[in-house]
């Protein structure tokens, strides 16, 4: 993950041009050759190699700055996924080692072109040539750095995960997630009354005297197949997926929220068998807002989801610090 983090910001293509002729023309070339002509031919072939380093450092910089996505973490290799193709991002990366090999393959060429000239005109007319085809290699990759600019910000927005026991916290929209993520954290996260407020994974942790764990706080999910999902929903499963050890459902039975309560268990079911190599609790939130009907509604469940209630969120905190560690950096 450290790779990510490294990325420096991608310029636009002409910042880079722009920096290298710059550079060459504060460059001083003082080398006196036997006669003028040879004097123009070493200081050509000097200003050839200048600018073909000013231009292939940044490429070569730009391209072993991005990380091997075969070699990633599975989650962050889906959620990179979700926005881009990585055929094409490839493709992206790959054109800056092969734009720098262009100019190198220039580079001699002109070099060459330059020692066999017989004439000053001749070595001039060659360089501006030169300096020509190096612009033009570089405004190839107009579009190539700004999809690799724009591939970098969505890497930096990455949660930073760490490889620990680490509990989800799953639900439909506005079931009350990130309030209880909140508490669990000791810390502020966005809540709103409406669904869709946490668009993103927050990862926290729960710390008490001995023990520590990672929580995440996941976007919440609609009871719907996976290619139907929008993006901040499909961010949810992937972390149910990739990085969870258990699963804390919530389950919000007074429906403010907007769901049914039968709909919600639906879900509940749904993740159960999805993910079954994961330990599930199940937690009824707003129990301030609880009635007779809704505690009738409770008591009525099937006895097999006994195993799974929370009743109190001292159970929560029971059920998030017993110990089951997996490696979560699981390949697909
Ligand atoms: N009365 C009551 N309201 C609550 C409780 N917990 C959360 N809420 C309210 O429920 C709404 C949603 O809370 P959130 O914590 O943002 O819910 P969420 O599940 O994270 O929502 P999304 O991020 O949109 O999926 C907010 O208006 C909260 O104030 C509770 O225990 N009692
Ligand atoms: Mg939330």
């Amino acid at each position: 993950m450290n790779k990510i983090e490294t990325i420096g910001k991608i310029e636009k293509y002409s910042f880079y041009l722009d920096t290298a002729f710059n550079r060459l023309s504060k460059q001083r070339f003082e080398i006196v050759g036997k006669d003028k002509l040879e004097t123009k031919k070493i200081i050509a072939t000097k200003k050839i190699d200048f600018l073909k380093k000013e231009l292939t450092t940044p490429l070569r910089r730009i391209h072993n700055s991005f990380p091997s996505f075969t070699t990633m973490p599975a989650f962050y290799q889906n959620l990179l996924k979700l926005q881009f193709d990585l055929v094409d991002v490839r493709k992206n990366i790959s054109s800056l080692n092969g734009s720098a090999i262009l100019i190198e393959d220039f580079s001699r060429k002109y070099i060459e072109k330059v020692r066999f000239s017989r004439e000053n005109n001749i070595v001039s007319k060659h360089l501006s040539e030169y300096f020509g085809k190096m612009k033009s290699v570089f405004k190839k990759l107009k579009t190539t750095m700004e999809e690799l600019e724009n591939l970098r910000k969505y890497i930096k927005s990455f949660p930073v995960i760490q490889d620990t026991q680490t509990i989800s916290i799953a639900g439909l929209p506005n079931v009350g997630k990130t309030t209880i993520f909140g508490k669990l954290t000791n810390s502020f996260p966005e809540i709103n009354s409406y669904p869709f407020t946490t668009k993103q994974i927050m990862v926290g942790y729960f710390k008490n005297k001995d023990k520590s764990v990672q929580l995440l706080d996941t976007p919440g999910a609609l009871n719907r197949d996976f290619e139907k999902m929008n993006n901040v929903e499909k961010q949810a499963i992937l972390a149910l997926k990739f990085l969870s050890d258990k699963v804390l459902f919530l389950i919000d039975p007074t429906e403010f929220c907007g769901y049914t309560f039968e709909d919600q268990m639906k879900l509940f079911e749904k993740f159960k068998n999805k993910f079954s190599d994961k330990e599930f609790g199940l937690f009824f939130t707003k129990k301030d807002m609880f009635n007779e009907d809704i505690e009738n509604k409770i008591n009525n469940l099937d006895e097999k989801y006994n195993k799974f209630i929370l009743k109190s969120e001292n159970d929560i905190v029971d059920f998030i610090t017993k110990d089951k560690y997996k490696k979560i950096y699981k390949k697909e």
